[in-house]
């Protein structure tokens, strides 16, 4: 019975991969968050220990009458005044970091709003909005202030390796403030089920050095490059894709669907389940459901061939 026990925990632990394993936190908010996990397991531990220690003492020990007064102050002080002390400075500890990483300032601010089954993400700047999906990509070192909201149901925003989840919903305004101090693609996902897809509603997280950061947001802010006469494009309107989709810098802007504009400079496709290849592009729009189950997006089987090609790579050349 015990060394199944044991077994129990290798399989529990496996399911912390590197990506998503919040105990090797790439970000000062989860650091606090797993210090005070360690301490409070490891106090647990030594409290459990002592008291199950005190009751095998008394245990055997036989009673004697003479120890009571002995015995009423060793409860008084050990059952009452020690628990309330250690429990009050830990909600007192645990207030102060909920205080800080649910801070509404940061040295930028992107605005991340859960649809089903995807994200729209849209960065704050001085010059403007810069909208994007399904991908994030944040400054190492620097706080981002997330302002979350969802447009049907409630989301769960969670990027385990940055820091704590927190709930988006509907017409309402929740923040987070993450702070990243290592350099990596972080795996986030949807941590509130939130219907038939919720299980692959993820995100690349990527933290990049500033100075590439500032690059690849400058390049997220142009519009798409799309020649007037570009075959792949034409097509891309006729089947009517450009209803729920935006190229921006072209008369596709359609709201339903994720951004397209800089489509192939996300690594994954489909809110972070598959790597963004020709091959995958092509199944998406054909095979749209068996990709990913009940999205909003109607599947394409009868766009094959020489129509199909052209329309993925005028797809993938949206960088
Ligand atoms: C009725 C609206 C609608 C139409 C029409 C539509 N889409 Fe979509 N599309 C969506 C939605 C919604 C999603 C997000 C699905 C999800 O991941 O939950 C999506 C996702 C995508 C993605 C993945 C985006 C990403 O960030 O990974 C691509 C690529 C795409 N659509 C291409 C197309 C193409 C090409 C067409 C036309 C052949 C098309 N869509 C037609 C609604 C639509
Ligand atoms: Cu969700």
């Amino acid at each position: 019975m015990r060394r199944g026990i044991l077994l129990i925990i290798p399989a529990l632990l496996a399911g912390c991969d590197g990506r998503h394993n919040w105990l090797a936190s790439a970000g000062a908010e989860a650091q606090r968050v797993e210090e005070l996990f360690w301490v409070l397991l490891l106090g647990a531990a030594v409290i459990w220990s002592l008291v199950i220690g005190a009751a095998v003492y008394a245990h055997r020990r036989q009673v004697d009458p003479s120890l009571e007064t002995q015995a009423r102050r060793f409860i008084l002080w050990g059952g009452a005044v020690f628990p309330t002390v250690v429990v009050g400075a830990l909600l007192v500890w645990g207030l102060v970091i909920l205080r800080d990483i649910t801070s509404d300032e940061g040295d930028l601010t992107v605005r991340v709003d859960g649809e089903r089954w995807w994200w729209r993400v849209i960065y704050e700047t001085p010059e403007g909005d810069v909208v994007t999906a399904n991908e994030i990509r944040l400054p190492v070192d620097r706080t981002a202030l997330f302002r979350l909201t969802a447009d049907d149901v409630i989301h769960s925003f969670w990027v385990p390796a940055l820091g704590g989840k927190m709930d988006m919903i509907p017409g309402r305004e929740t923040t987070l403030a993450l702070t990243p101090i290592q350099t990596g693609n972080w795996g986030g996902l949807c941590a509130e089920y939130c219907g038939g897809a919720h299980a692959l509603m993820r995100f690349d997280a990527i933290v990049m050095e500033q100075d590439a950061f500032d690059t690849w947001l400058a390049a997220e802010a142009e519009a798409a490059q799309v020649a007037g006469d570009d075959r792949g494009f034409e097509i891309f309107q006729e089947e009517g894709c450009g209803a729920c989709h935006t190229i921006r810098g072209t008369d596709a802007q359609g709201p339903v669907g994720p951004d397209l504009t800089h489509l192939a400079a996300r690594e994954k496709l489909g809110a972070g389940i598959y790597d963004m290849t020709p091959e995958t592009m092509a199944r998406w729009i054909t095979d749209t459901h068996e990709m990913k189950p009940d999205i909003d997006m109607p599947p394409y089987p009868d766009l094959q061939g020489d129509r199909l090609d052209r329309l993925v790579a005028f797809l993938m050349s949206l960088d």
